[in-house]
């Protein structure tokens, strides 16, 4: 089939054709990092799902593999769904995966690499013990999927993870096993709430950080049991609801001895809770990088196009940039940033320093490419005086609030920030800006939204509009930065160094390739200043091109 390279990305991960979803058992082993991945190798659309597998040293440049898991064994015939890795103390990896049965059960199951000292891991051994956990009596056989990464306990027991529901509440499902081969559920889920399904469950420690310079590094799930460590750490989990498609996640603490998570006060445990990504982010899963050590997330970003649409182009979804990803300072939330190997992409550069922006005035950032590009700014705002007022209600809300105050509604202090993909005479833009209030008890909020409203002349695109609030003390900094990975139909935002997040799929008609113009804009009445912006054209690297 031909594929439609009109709004392909350019160094977002994707293979060459067909359908994608969500990242499977990503690790680092033997020097290479590791991504399987949802794919259907038949068409556009969801379906005849296996495990596609990639490879690459150093997160950027993509090797592809033949498939690492696909269906040809009774528990898995109708699909291989998500599933995570584990590397054991002994360096042996497994993949833990969902299978789908002949009766159309989902039942969890094991694979081991055929040859340890392959570092590319090509071939994958199922065991006839499969499967090694199936639904019970007291389990939906429908909604029993995803397998977590397994971590060890005190007891020297493994423990992992399944998403699950029973009526409208989701469960993480708790099992054990001493020798990863049988596996026991335990009498209670390690938590649960009333949301609807929950899948693809994600469970690991976070460094707290209390003063220490090493914060921002990761922790290995394997190394949970260590106490004096374990101390030192919190834990994050994340579900993913399929009814929203929207992915919450609370930090909270572990207790090792009852198998209890509970989330800190203020986290809220449901739909108002925090997100990785306030825009289309689903499906992720994080590992532990033991060469950096760091922990990286990985999440799958949807079309948003029509259906036809993907079966014209040929192809459907992609992997958000890999996110280097640390509890904050203040244990409130977590912090995520491109890898720091995204750089190494960086082309042609240009800059802006000092440049005020007039109320109701915008500016071109020309002189390079920016329909694959990497920008990063820094607004100051010195008069806050003027912030509009912010009505309570509107917590609880931030995207209808973005809605109805879009890129196009007159502020105050903002509408200020960038149009993306935008056509030269503007009728094609995406907006990616701030807008700020003030609480009637002073308190300044900030709103960050992603308004695609114009991104697009095809009336067929769903185009939602994607908002949070910062958490930033703008009253304090006087300034708040954004960071915008652009690559044709992506435009992935980091909000306040990685505060908040937000990826959103857009599909300009006109502002295509050299077509794709970059501004700064400001539609509130108050001055805004560009203290510095760099932009960078981003170079295409080795997408998937199959091994030789
Ligand atoms: N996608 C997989 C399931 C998972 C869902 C099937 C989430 O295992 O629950 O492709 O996107």
């Amino acid at each position: 089939e031909k594929v439609d390279e009109m709004s392909r990305t350019g160094y977002h991960f994707q293979p060459p054709k067909h359908w994608i979803n969500d990242p499977n058992g990503p690790m680092y082993y033997k020097g290479l990092y590791h991504l399987f991945y949802q794919y259907n190798p038949k068409g556009a659309v969801w379906g005849n799902i296996e495990w596609a597998h990639s490879v690459s040293t150093d997160l950027i440049d993509w090797t592809a593999l033949d498939p690492g898991i696909y269906p040809s064994k009774n528990f898995d015939i109708k699909g291989c769904w998500s599933g995570s890795a584990t590397v054991l103390p002994s360096g042996m990896p497994i993949v833990m995966y969902t299978g789908i049965d002949p009766n159309d059960h989902q039942v969890q199951n094991l694979a081991y690499p055929k040859n340890l000292s392959d570092p590319f891991l090509r071939e994958w051994v199922k065991p006839d013990y499969n499967p090694i956990i199936s639904p019970d009596s007291g389990i939906n056989a429908s909604a029993f999927r995803d397998p977590t990464t397994a971590w060890l306990g005190p007891d020297k027991h493994w423990r992992l993870l399944v998403g699950s529901r029973v009526d409208d509440k989701g469960l993480a499902v708790l099992y054990r096993s001493r020798d990863f081969k049988r596996w026991v559920k335990a009498h209670h889920p390690l938590h649960s709430g009333l949301t609807g399904m929950w899948e693809c469950p994600d469970f690991f420690p976070v460094a707290v950080h209390g003063g220490s310079r090493h914060h921002r590094r990761g922790v290995d799930t394997a190394e949970l049991h260590d106490r004096a460590l374990a101390e030192e750490v919190k834990y994050v989990l994340k579900v993913s609801l399929d009814m929203t498609r929207y992915e919450y996640y609370t930090v909270g603490s572990y207790d090792h001895a009852t198998d209890r998570y509970t989330p800190d006060a203020g986290f809220r445990d449901n739909d108002y809770g925090l997100r990785y990504d306030y825009g289309d982010f689903y499906a992720s899963k994080s590992f532990y990088d033991p060469a950096k050590r760091r922990r990286i997330l990985w999440g799958w970003a949807n079309e948003s196009d029509t259906v036809p649409d993907d079966r014209r182009k040929g192809w459907a979804g992609i992997q958000a940039i890999p996110r280097k990803l640390w509890l904050s300072p203040g244990g409130k939330q977590l912090i995520q940033w491109p890898v720091e190997e995204v750089k190494a992409l960086r082309g042609k550069h240009v800059n802006v320093s000092d440049q005020v922006v007039k109320g109701g005035q915008y500016f071109e950032v020309d002189g390079f490419k920016s329909v694959q590009s990497d920008v990063e700014v820094t607004f100051a705002v010195d008069d806050l005086s003027k912030a509009e007022q912010f009505n309570p209600k509107w917590f609880t809300d931030p995207q209808r609030l973005c809605k109805k105050r879009g890129a196009r509604e007159k502020g105050e202090v903002g509408p200020f920030g960038l149009w993306v993909l935008a056509a030269g005479d503007l009728t094609e833009r995406t907006a990616v800006f701030f807008r700020v209030f003030r609480t009637n008890t002073s308190r300044l909020v900030v709103l960050m939204c992603n308004d695609p409203t114009n991104s697009t002349f095809e009336a067929q695109v769903y185009r939602p509009t994607f908002a949070s609030f910062v958490n930033h003390d703008i009253a304090k900094t006087k300034t708040i930065a954004l960071r915008t990975l652009i690559d044709h139909s992506v435009v992935e935002s980091f909000g306040a160094g990685g505060r908040t997040c937000i990826l959103s799929r857009v599909y300009p008609k006109k502002a295509l390739g050299d077509n794709a113009h970059l501004f700064v804009f400001n539609h509130g009445e108050v001055d805004v200043k560009v203290a510095k912006l760099d932009a960078w054209e981003m170079r295409t690297p080795k997408m998937n091109a199959p091994a030789q």
